[in-house]
């Protein structure tokens, strides 16, 4: 007969605290089990990290008839490290299509990107206006 078997088991209450001074082994979690031994076989579940990947935003530039191409060409080398390739190919989508995407950053690099082309293009006298959206 077994005469070690656990109290805790056979009140059927497996893991729960009793009155005190009779409780057993605390549980490892919800799920906490126990072998023949009376060892708990818990499984032992990750912690979920509790992290957001940050809202992107769209810097856009906006065209004009006014500002030179190659100024904006310079712009998109100098403040998104576009290639000169690149840089105009995204010039001659604006000059097209009216807008076109610099870039895509997080929040507070979007707004430093557009403060520095809108500060740039006044400083050299020109028209030309950079603004950002969420994506
Ligand atoms: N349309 C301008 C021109 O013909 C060139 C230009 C391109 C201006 C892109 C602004 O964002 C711009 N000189």
């Amino acid at each position: 007969m077994r005469q070690e078997g656990n109290r805790q088991e056979s009140r059927g209450d497996r893991g729960l605290a009793g009155p005190a001074g009779m409780s057993g082994p605390a549980p490892v979690c919800g799920s906490d089990r126990r072998d023949d031994n009376g060892t708990s076989t818990g499984v032992v579940v990750k912690a979920k990290p509790k992290t957001k990947k940050p809202s992107m935003y769209k810097v856009l530039m906006l065209n004009d008839d006014y500002t030179p191409m190659e100024f904006v060409v310079h712009i998109l080398e100098r403040f998104f490290q576009k290639s000169r390739e690149e840089a105009t190919r995204i010039m001659m989508h604006v000059h097209r299509r009216g807008v076109g995407v610099c870039g895509v950053y997080t929040y507070e690099v979007a707004e430093t990107k557009v403060t520095q082309v809108m500060d740039f293009a006044r400083r050299h006298q020109h028209p030309l206006q950079c603004t950002m959206e969420k994506e």
